[in-house]
């Protein structure tokens, strides 16, 4: 039985009360089970459990306000990429994340919260984003190593959300996922180029960038599965398919291969094959660090935050001019 757990409610006095089903809301309950059982897709105009709806609310504009301020680290570095080409693929970049925002949040819109409440949420510190957003880009090896890393920890964290149990989210992963592979190969590629043909000092400013975005790459996949409240009943409902930690694992094994093709140390001297595990062995990741950041108290939250709010505020005109531009037409349409 999935749901249970969570359509509880809890009375003031601290005893939990059974949410009390009517016989209708108890077939519907049922058959929504037996749905997710049988891993078929929740659409959006299919009944679903308030708590299901809750959980995806929170996940999907949480993952859209991520593409959304993971704008910032890298849109900073637009206007001082190396070279034509670089600029021309960061550009292009930073317009995909602003795109998957814009998909994530039209997924969110079907579950009856508007774009404004999820926004508002946001500027108000309400709403969290990823924590890997809170840590400086402090040279151009940081942009590829966001490329590399980040974008790697995201596909191996979202190619599983192509098959989340609610269709519209399923279906906005599919083609983030096409995307964020680019995204991936040419952070790749950019490093590569400075490891191969770069000065000493290039290749410094790349171990420089990895050792510092390691670490914050593996906290991006979540607490670990014995510390994370949400796993369980996500994994229930068909939201989450694969585990913080299974994730995280998978994600180290196959970035130790490409490191050594790139000529990059991973800062870890307990990272080292497990025979008998068949994975590699890992050190302990400050979770004191984690949770600091995702409270609000990383090293650029406050920086993250203000920008986004002040690009939001200078870009109302856009918007009122957008608003105007489309009652324009309406009249005219009208009017035809
Ligand atoms: N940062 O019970 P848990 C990108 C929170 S953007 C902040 O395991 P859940 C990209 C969690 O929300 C990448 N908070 O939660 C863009 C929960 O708090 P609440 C973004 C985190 O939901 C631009 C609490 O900790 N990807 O790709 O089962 C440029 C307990 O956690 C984090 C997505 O959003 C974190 N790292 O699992 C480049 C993917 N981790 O909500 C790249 C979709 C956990 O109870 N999201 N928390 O207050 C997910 O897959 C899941 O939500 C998570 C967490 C695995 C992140």
């Amino acid at each position: 039985m999935y749901t249970q757990a969570m359509d509880t409610m809890a009375r003031e006095g601290g005893a939990k009360l059974e949410k009390v089903l009517s016989a209708d809301e108890q077939q519907l309950q049922q058959r929504f089970d037996a749905r997710i059982d049988a891993g078929d897709f929740i659409e959006a105009k299919d009944w679903m459990p308030d708590n299901y709806r809750k959980t995806l609310l929170r996940q999907i504009s949480q993952h859209a306000h991520s593409e959304i301020v993971g704008m910032l680290p890298e849109g900073n570095w637009i206007g001082r990429a190396p070279t034509l080409k670089r600029k021309a693929i960061l550009l292009a970049k930073v317009q995909d994340e602003g795109g998957h925002g814009l998909y994530l949040y039209a997924a969110a819109e079907t579950l009856g919260t508007s774009r404004d409440q999820m926004i508002d949420a946001l500027h108000s510190g309400k709403a969290k984003y990823s924590s890997i957003f809170n840590y400086p880009t402090l040279n151009w090896a940081d942009i590829g190593t966001i490329g590399w890393l980040v974008d790697g920890a995201a596909i191996m964290n979202q190619v599983p959300i192509c098959r989340c149990s609610y269709a519209p989210y399923a279906r906005a992963m599919i083609r983030i996922c096409r995307e964020e592979s680019f995204h991936q190969r040419q952070g790749f590629d950019s490093l590569l180029v400075m490891m191969r043909d770069g000065t000493d000092a290039q290749r410094a400013m790349v171990q420089d960038a990895v050792n510092r975005w390691w670490w914050p790459c593996l906290m991006m996949f979540g607490p670990p599965d014995d510390q994370s409240p949400n796993s369980a009943q996500g994994m229930r409902w068909g939201i989450k398919r694969v585990s913080n930690d299974t994730l995280r694992q998978k994600f180290v094994d196959a970035t130790v291969e490409q490191a050594k093709v790139l000529g990059v140390t991973l800062p870890d001297p307990d990272l080292k094959w497990n025979e008998e595990r068949g994975q590699h062995d890992f050190g302990v990741i400050d979770w004191s660090e984690f949770w600091r950041v995702v409270a609000g108290d990383g090293p650029n939250n406050r920086e993250r935050l203000g920008m986004r709010v002040k690009a939001w505020d200078d870009g109302e005109w856009v918007r009122e001019a957008a608003l105007a531009h489309a009652r324009k037409q309406q009249t005219k349409l009208e009017a035809a």
